[in-house]
C-alpha cells in the first residue's frame, strides 16, 4: 500500500483548493521545526537539554532550556521563506515581525513551541501547539493587536507530540489528520485520515487537588461524575491526567473523553491556567474539525473575541455530548 507523506497531502490540499502555496509551505516549515524539535527532547540527559533555562516567560515561568531551544528553532525556521508576516509565542512577551531583509508573507504564526514542559525532566510526552491567522492586508511587520483574531479565523492548526512515536495532528480547516514520523527518512505519513471524537465518555481529564478551589457548578458537575453508576449520570466514569496537554487532548483525539481546566479562586483575577490564543484555539479547532466540541463553561471558545495576545481561559473540550453537558451545568447555574 502507498504511504501518503505529509508532503504528498499538502500538496493535494493545494490542489483541491483548500490551500494556497504559502500555506503548504508554511505547514511544512513547521513540521521539518518540529522534526528538530523532536530529536533535541529525544537526546535527553544526554543532549545536555534538560533541566532550567535560569530565565523566566512573560507568563512568570521558569523558562526550560528545551523552551528555549524550541522557540528559537521555530522562529528561525520561519523567518526567511516569505510565507509568514509574524510570530507570536508562549514564550516571547510580543509578537515579532520576520526580519526585514526577507519578504513578509500573509499569515501570522503563533505557538506554544513546548507545552507541559515541566514534564520534560521526568521523560512525560511533550508537544507543540501552532495555530495560522491571516495577516491584515496592506500591514508592514504587523504587531500584537493583528493577532487579536477569533479562533473561528485561524486557517490551520496542529501539535506535535513527542511520546512513544513523534506524531503531527494537523487541520487545515476540512478535518483533523494524524501523521507520524518515520525517523528513518524523516518524513511524517499520513497514518490517521479525518480523526473522530466519539460524541459520548466515560472518561474525565481535570487536576483533582484544584477541586476546592471550582465554583458550584463545576464542584456539581464533577461530583456527579464521581457519583457514577449510584449517581444522576448513571454510569461509572475513569479519569486520566497527564498534566500534558497535548498528550491528554491526543487521547481524547484518539478515543474520546472532556478535557478540563476550570476557572478556580486560588488566583481569582486570573481568567484559567490556558492560554486562548495558542493553546485552547488551535486545539478548539482540531477537536472541532474532529466532530468535538470546545466551550469555556460558557461559550463556544473558537468565537471568544481576544483582548490580549497571552490571555487565558477556562477550557472544557472533549466528546460533544459530554461537553455540551458540562457547560449545561454551568449556564443553568447563570440562569438561576
Ligand atoms: P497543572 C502544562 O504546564 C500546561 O500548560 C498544560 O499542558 C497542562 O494541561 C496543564 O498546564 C497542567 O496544569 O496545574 O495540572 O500542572
Amino acid at each position: 500500500m502507498s504511504r501518503t507523506s505529509l508532503t504528498r497531502f499538502l500538496i493535494e490540499e493545494e490542489q483541491n483548493k483548500r490551500i494556497n502555496a504559502d500555506l503548504r509551505q508554511l505547514v511544512a516549515v513547521v513540521a521539518r521545526a518540529c522534526t528538530s524539535i523532536a530529536i533535541a527532547v529525544s537526546k535527553g540527559a544526554l543532549g545536555g537539554v534538560l533541566g532550567d533555562a535560569g530565565t523566566g516567560n512573560v507568563q512568570g515561568e521558569a523558562q526550560k532550556k528545551l523552551d528555549v531551544i524550541s522557540n528559537e528553532i521555530l522562529l528561525e525556521a520561519n523567518a526567511w521563506g516569505g510565507h509568514l508576516a509574524a510570530c507570536a509565542s508562549e514564550e516571547m512577551d510580543h509578537s515579532q515581525p520576520v526580519p526585514s531583509e526577507y519578504p513578509q508573507g500573509d499569515f501570522l504564526l503563533l505557538f506554544d513551541p513546548l507545552d507541559g514542559s515541566s514534564n520534560i525532566d521526568v521523560n512525560v510526552s511533550v508537544g507543540t501547539i501552532f495555530s495560522v491567522l491571516r495577516a491584515p492586508a496592506g500591514v508592514k511587520q504587523p504587531g500584537d493587536e493583528h493577532f487579536l483574531q477569533p479562533g473561528v479565523q485561524q486557517v490551520a492548526a496542529g501539535y506535535c507530540i513527542y511520546g512513544p512515536s513523534t506524531m503531527l495532528v494537523l487541520t487545515v480547516g476540512h478535518g483533523t489528520h494524524a501523521f507520524t514520523l518515520d525517523r528513518e527518512t524523516g518524513a511524517f505519513i499520513l497514518t490517521q485520515r479525518n480523526m473522530q471524537v466519539p460524541a459520548d465518555t466515560k472518561e474525565f481529564a481535570i487536576n483533582m487537588s484544584n477541586q476546592r478551589h471550582w465554583e458550584a457548578p463545576m464542584q456539581g458537575y464533577v461530583a456527579d461524575l464521581l457519583a457514577g453508576k449510584e449517581g444522576s449520570r448513571g454510569k461509572d466514569f475513569n479519569m486520566r491526567w497527564i498534566a500534558s496537554m497535548v498528550a491528554d487532548v491526543h487521547r481524547i483525539l484518539t478515543r474520546g473523553g472532556i478535557f478540563i481546566y476550570p476557572w478556580d479562586k486560588k488566583d481569582p483575577g486570573k481568567a484559567g491556567k490556558l492560554r486562548l490564543m495558542y493553546e485552547a484555539n488551535p486545539m478548539a479547532l482540531l477537536v472541532e474539525q474532529a466532530g468535538g466540541a470546545a466551550t469555556n463553561g460558557r461559550e463556544r471558545i473558537l468565537d471568544l473575541q481576544p483582548t490580549q495576545l497571552h490571555q487565558r481561559v477556562p477550557v472544557f473540550l472533549g466528546s460533544k455530548n459530554e461537553v455540551a453537558q458540562a457547560t449545561r451545568y454551568h449556564t443553568d447555574h447563570d440562569a438561576n
